[in-house]
Formats: structure tokens, C-alpha cells, sequence
């Protein structure tokens, strides 16, 4: 079912036939389908109609603590991902707050798992390739219940479970990473196991933007359609920075989502921080068969805390007026 329409994919894909007859959108014919785009009627509609869907922050999740509305469940992670940082006095903050909407609903309203029993061998799996991200991924598993809250404020301290990039060691994480282009080469082997053992997990993969640099990216990108491994699903998290600069200055990176279609993927484009929109690209992943999927999600490095956003504490840490300022603002909007 698509959260956002609450009608049954089957149906919203009958809708996309209709549009297509209107002439308001194409995409193309077997076996070469292209991404949905608008036609220029479509185009020409939109603009007449457009207007901002109301964001879910009333929906209730469940949480280690109890029923939490998922707006409070985001802002609560965001400001856990601030103090971490904070407190650590290093770490990769807006690179964190650039993904949390995205692993938030993963973990509490999309993947099959059980803080409980972390090694559950039904669980959905999730690699996070851009590893240097790990504060979001530790806040999100601390609130799921994996490990106790007071635990964060160890961040990246000697003895701790806590590493800069995530290991193995901290309860809920399943793969060893922070060295960029790998992560989906660990997911082609946890999908052919899964296949293998006719098991029904799937694998998530959430990989930064600049780390698509990474010639190894593009090696598991072909293995996995080789291998039609519908099991794997990609978040690309498309912020357009990376550590100095924008994607494009270092690399060249667009057309991204033409890029992954070429390689046989089942791509879709959304933005990163609408709910619905996450959702329900999750679940065209569920019912697209004989592809591995990508959502190639826009989002904004930074998001949350107005002085923030963009590359400004792309490796900064606030200092205490800062933090301080940032919390504020979170608590207010
Ligand atoms: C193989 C490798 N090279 C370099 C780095 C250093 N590094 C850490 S973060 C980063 C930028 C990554 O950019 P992107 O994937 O766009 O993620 P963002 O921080 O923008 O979310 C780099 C180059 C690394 N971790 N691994």
C-alpha cells in the first residue's frame, strides 16, 4: 500500500498508465523503461496546481520508550546527533543529520527487526556505506533499543562501542565500514546468501553521493543486476556536497539516476526528507521484481538547523553557544 495515496501500488501503477494516455508524463516502453517524467503538459499542469503536501509528524512510532509522533522521534534524533558531536568534538555532523529522516523510517517504520535479538537471522540488513554518518545510525539504534541511551555521550572515546565509523562491536550494526565504495560489494554477498538460502531479508544500502567516486560502487552496481538481486535497495543520499566541496565541482556526477538505470537498476528520484515519499518508494521496492532498486533521495547536508545547512559543519563541531542555538531551534520549529 502507498502511505501517502493509501491505495494499493497495483492501483497507483493503473493511474501512471492513465497519465501516460494523457500525455501527462512517459516513460518510455519495455524493455528499455525510463525514469517517470513529466511531459511538457505535464510539466504545464503542475505548475498550475502545485502546493505543499503536509509533512506526517503526527504519526505515532514505536520506540524503545514508548509511542513517540515521528516529527518528535526526528527532532529527538537530530538533537542526540548535536550532543554526540558536540561532546565528541569531532565528527561528521552534517553529513549525520542529511540522512536521519531516511534511516529514522527505516528502522521504525519500514525494516523487519528486533533490537532484542540483533542477530535474528530473518532481519533486514542495513550497511551504512558512508560510514562517517555513524552518529545518525547510533542515535537511530539507541532509540530503537539496541543499546542504552547513556552510551551515546561515549562517542568516538577509546574504550567504546561507539567508533567513528561503525564496527561490528555496537549491537545493531551488521557491517564494518567508513572506507567509501564498499558497502554495496557486502550487500551483493548478503543478497546472493539471502537468495541462495531462499530467505526473505532484505539488504538496505545507504551510500553518500561523493562516495558514487568510488569506481567499486559501480563494479557491485553491475554484479547486482547481473545477478537480478531485487533484495538490494540503495538510498543514495544525494545532499550534492561532499567533504570539500560540491559533488559536481569534484567529480561530475549527473545524470546520477541515468546512470544507475543504465546499469539495469529500478531507480526512482524523491527528496530524502518527505516521509511519504520515502515510504512509498520503499514499497515500489517491495513490489518490483528481478531488479535491484535505487532511491536516489535529495536531501539537504546539514538539515534541520538553519545555520547548518548546506557544507557549513560538513566536519565542524558547534561549540557551546552553538549547540546550544542549534537545540533551540530544533525545539522550536
Ligand atoms: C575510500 C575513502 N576515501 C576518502 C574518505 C574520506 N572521506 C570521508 S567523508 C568523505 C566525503 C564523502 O562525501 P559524500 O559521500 O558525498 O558524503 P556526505 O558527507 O556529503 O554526506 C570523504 C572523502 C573515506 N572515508 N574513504
Amino acid at each position: 500500500m502507498s502511505r501517502r495515496y493509501n491505495l494499493p501500488i497495483e492501483e497507483l501503477r493503473f493511474h501512471a498508465q492513465a497519465l501516460r494516455s494523457l500525455k501527462l508524463i512517459d516513460y518510455g516502453e519495455p524493455p528499455s523503461f525510463k525514469g517517470v517524467e513529466l511531459t511538457e503538459l505535464g510539466m504545464f499542469i503542475t505548475n498550475l496546481t502545485t502546493e505543499d503536501e503536509p509533512i506526517l509528524a503526527g504519526d505515532l512510532v514505536q520506540t524503545k520508550t514508548g509511542v513517540k509522533p515521528l516529527g518528535q522521534l526526528l527532532k529527538d534524533i537530530r538533537k542526540k546527533v548535536l550532543q554526540m558531536v558536540a561532546e565528541a568534538g569531532s565528527g561528521h555532523l552534517g553529513a549525520s543529520m542529511s540522512i536521519v529522516d531516511i534511516l529514522a523510517i527505516l528502522y521504525f517504520m519500514k525494516m523487519k527487526h528486533d533490537p532484542s535479538n540483533p542477530d535474528w537471522t530473518e532481519r533486514d540488513r542495513l550497511i551504512l556505506s558512508k560510514g562517517h554518518a555513524a552518529p545518525a545510525l547510533y542515535a537511530v539504534l539507541s532509540e530503537a533499543g539496541y543499546f542504552p541511551e547513556e552510551e551515546l555521550a561515549t562517542l568516538r572515546e577509546l574504550d567504546s562501542r561507539l567508533h567513528g565509523h561503525p564496527d561490528t562491536i555496537t549491537p545493531g550494526v551488521d557491517v564494518n565500514t567508513g572506507s567509501l565504495g564498499q558497502g554495496l560489494s557486502v550487500a551483493v554477498g548478503m543478497a546472493l546468501a539471502a537468495k541462495m538460502d531462499k530467505a526473505s531479508y532484505r539488504i538496505y544500502v545507504v551510500l553518500g553521493d561523493g562516495e558514487l567516486n568510488e569506481g567499486q560502487v559501480w563494479e557491485a552496481a553491475m554484479t547486482a543486476a547481473h545477478h537480478g538481486l531485487d533484495n538490494i535497495v540503495v538510498i543514495v543520499d544525494r545532499n550534492q556536497y561532499q567533504l570539500t566541496g560540491t559533488t559536481e565541482h569534484v567529480m561530475t556526477m549527473e545524470p546520477v539516476s541515468e546512470k544507475w538505470r543504465a546499469f539495469g537498476w529500478n531507480v526512482m528520484n524523491i527528496s530524502g526528507h518527505d516521509v511519504y515519499a520515502v515510504l512509498d518508494a520503499l514499497e515500489v521496492c517491495e513490489h518490483t521484481k528481478g531488479r535491484p532498486h535505487v532511491i536516489v533521495a535529495k536531501t539537504t547536508k546539514g538539515k534541520g538547523v538553519s545555520f547548518m545547512e548546506g557544507n557549513r559543519f560538513s566536519r565542524s563541531v558547534p561549540n557551546a553557544s552553538q549547540l546550544q542555538q542549534a537545540l533551540e531551534e530544533l525545539e522550536r520549529d
